[in-house]
């Protein structure tokens, strides 16, 4: 029976949350998970948590590529949080924005008139299309080191492209795209009035953790799947001190 002829799918789809926590990342992870775990309760989504590189050759954020195509043999349809985000209201489904014929559904930050998709929180569903534009993606060696890495080669392949990295025909592939509201990756370099999903892109790690703190420590939302949840929000302010002795010896390092 061909592709073309199979009866439509009648059971949902397989779903997961997918992030790779490795490194220093892995300490967000140890702040976010319950909220991880609630969203994936709601949702009825499995979490994957990678916690090892999948090519060590490469910065950390390229593993993002080969992690997304593994998992994409496994479920019909992922969510891709960086370690390095924060769902601040897990009772919003972000699938059910994404049309169920669209392949890929990501926010576009616009600077300066330069349209910038972000790969930190993306939804991704299994077609042939996606794993083609992953594969590519990771074709594109030039890029290892840009300051964008996996993003970069994402940008270039999707067609969004970026000046001063674009080579002079690059290997666009057609996806059926959906840009979802800024609110799903709100970055602080990007003001958003409705922020569902917190992303600390950019920001060093030290100022990540206390930021993600002080969100899980007064918003009464998350603080109470906390509590449901069996975690002592105390537990969360011993954090502080070990950030702040980690900001001041890192500081030390580079006087
Ligand atoms: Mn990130």
């Amino acid at each position: 029976m061909t592709e073309e002829h199979s009866p439509p799918r009648v059971s949902p789809p397989k779903r997961a949350v997918v992030t790779l926590a490795w490194g220093r990342h892995a300490e967000y992870l140890e702040l976010t998970l319950p909220i991880l775990q609630e969203y994936c309760e709601i949702h009825t989504c499995d979490l994957v948590v990678e916690t090892s590189l999948l090519d060590t050759r490469r910065p950390a954020a390229w593993s993002k590529i080969p992690l997304l195509l593994r998992e994409l043999r496994r479920y019909d349809e992922i969510l891709w949080l960086d370690a390095d985000t924060l769902i601040l209201d897990p009772s919003r489904s972000i699938f059910d924005e994404v049309h169920e014929t669209a392949e890929l559904g990501w926010v576009v930050h616009n600077f300066e008139g330069q349209p910038f998709p972000n790969s930190g929180v993306m939804v991704l569903r299994a077609t042939p299309a996606v794993r083609e534009v992953l594969e590519i993606a990771y074709l594109q060696e030039d890029l290892i080191d840009s300051p964008w890495w996996d993003n970069a080669a994402l940008m270039r392949v999707t067609g969004y492209g970026i000046p001063g990295l674009e080579p002079e025909s690059p290997p666009v592939r057609s996806i059926k795209e959906v840009c979802l509201e800024s609110g799903w990756n709100a970055i602080r370099h990007y003001p958003t009035n409705d922020p569902i999903i917190r992303h600390y892109a950019g920001d060093r790690h030290e100022l990540r953790m206390v930021l993600m703190l002080e969100v899980l420590m007064l918003n009464s939302g998350l603080t109470s799947i906390l509590q449901r949840r069996g975690y002592v929000i105390e537990s969360f302010a011993a954090w502080i001190p070990r950030v702040f002795e980690s900001a001041i010896s890192t500081n030390r390092e580079t006087l």
